[in-house]
């Protein structure tokens, strides 16, 4: 038997030792690049005022959204702490995850914040991103980056310095979703654009998604996709899509990632914590990887209910990559269910897992909770192909883990990290 078969009561093991020793690329996050300042949160009151924790409160304080969001960080943060964490066990995936990153750093997970909060005070950024980022296994992030953000885009037009760890998205939902808010700011800044799309609209939106590519070299463009999204369709979004988006990605060899099942603001007074989920017609889907077999389409979908339909798509398309258990999937429940479909109809051709994490240190419980999830799962589909008769290697789970982690993302995106 060669040496680097492992015995079937040593897989367990080996998965875990190797998911613990591969760096992996995290595809989509909302961090961003020390040189874009403030609008990258880190830090304990970030991590507790986290708008999925924000959701969490309300329904165990009476205190009304309008009201919370008068109080300063620092109060929404006590106010969080108190009732989350103090007067009832942080047992939610995200309670639990600001638990882990204290616990991760030695910090006391009980009683107030103030030695939290005097850590964290201390610590320099960009020292404390290296460690941050060892310490959840991760090489480097994929940003998202709104180019008619107003806190964002004049920061990239100044000259932002770039980060090898922090990798650049275009992201165009202020086009694709909200065009009516958002053609004059393209307008005045000299892109002949109209409310309704005619005219030079849509060369000069192709212009300004080249002017952006040029400065941000992104790895891939991003959207997020109502569930009601639809295609083809007679509409301004899927005009932009055909004419510009899908046309620029081709010249630049990108992917378009499509993150689609979102309900937008269901409870508008909770803002970034108001979103639900709701079952898209991948019809749309299957259509576009179909019109579009030059372009690539990195895959999240917000409804469970569409996972499986989605590993099915995937078997049809090789231009089509699914990834991640995003938001509200992002639960050891869920991530165990989709990641065996996944692996029992795709093998190892699709991505596990992103953070989408906000605030830096999430990244720590998020990975951490990936790596313990994915263990066992990973564990199992090779003890039944052992089972089979097929001998596990320490090389098959390292090349294994290293596609689903980093290569498939490299050979999705034609880049080398
Ligand atoms: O559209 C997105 O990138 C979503 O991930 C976010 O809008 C969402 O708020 C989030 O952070 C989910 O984890
Ligand atoms: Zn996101």
């Amino acid at each position: 038997m060669p040496s680097s078969v492992i015995p079937s009561d040593q897989i367990r093991a080996a998965v875990e030792r190797e998911l613990n020793a591969i760096p992996f690329i995290d595809i989509h996050t909302h961090l961003f690049m020390p040189s874009l300042g403030s609008i990258g949160l880190w830090g304990i009151d970030e991590l507790i005022t986290y708008h999925y924790l924000e959701a969490e409160l309300f329904r165990s304080h009476d205190i009304q959204p309008a009201a919370y969001f008068e109080l300063s960080k620092r109060a929404k943060a006590d106010l969080i702490w108190q009732t989350l964490f103090v007067e009832n066990a942080p047992l939610s995936e995200a309670t639990r995850g600001v638990v882990a990153v204290l616990n991760a750093f030695g910090l006391p997970t009980s009683g107030d914040l103030k030695d939290a909060r005097e850590f964290f005070a201390g610590r320099e950024l960009r020292s404390h991103i290296k460690d941050v980022f060892r310490m959840a296994g991760i090489s480097e992030v994929v940003m998202t980056n709104d180019p008619l953000d107003p806190d964002e885009a004049p920061l990239w037009e100044a000259g932002a310095e770039g980060d090898s760890q922090f990798h650049a998205v275009l992201r165009l939902d202020r086009i694709l979703n909200k065009w009516e808010q958002n053609w004059q700011t393209l307008e005045q800044k000299g892109f002949a654009v109209a409310a309704d799309g005619s005219g030079k609209t849509m060369s000069e939106v192709r212009r300004f998604l080249e002017e952006w590519s040029a400065r941000m070299d992104p790895v891939y463009m991003a959207v997020s996709l109502p569930d009601t999204f639809a295609y083809p369709e007679d509409s301004l979004r899927v005009r932009f899509l055909r004419e510009c988006v899908l046309p620029v990605c081709r010249e630049r060899g990108i992917p378009l990632s499509v993150m689609i099942g979102v309900r937008y603001l269901v409870n508008p007074e909770l803002r970034l914590a108001g979103d639900g989920a709701g079952k898209a017609d991948l019809r749309a889907l299957e259509r576009l990887c179909v019109d579009f077999p030059e372009n690539r389409f990195l895959t999240s979908l917000l409804s469970r209910e569409n996972q499986h339909e989605l590993c099915v798509y995937a078997r049809k398309f090789a231009n089509l990559m699914p990834f991640g258990c995003w938001w509200f999937l992002n639960n050891p429940s869920v991530v165990e269910e989709m990641t065996r479909e996944r692996l029992e109809m795709l093998g190892t051709s699709f991505i596990p897992q992103h953070s989408d994490a906000r605030v830096l240190e999430q990244v720590i419980y998020k990975w951490r909770n990936t790596r313990r999830t994915l263990t066992p799962i990973l564990a199992n589909s090779y003890q039944l192909m052992s089972e089979d008769g097929r001998p596990v290697t320490q090389e098959d789970i390292r090349h294994d883990i290293t596609r689903m982690f980093r290569g498939n993302f490299e050979t999705f995106t034609r880049r080398k990290f």
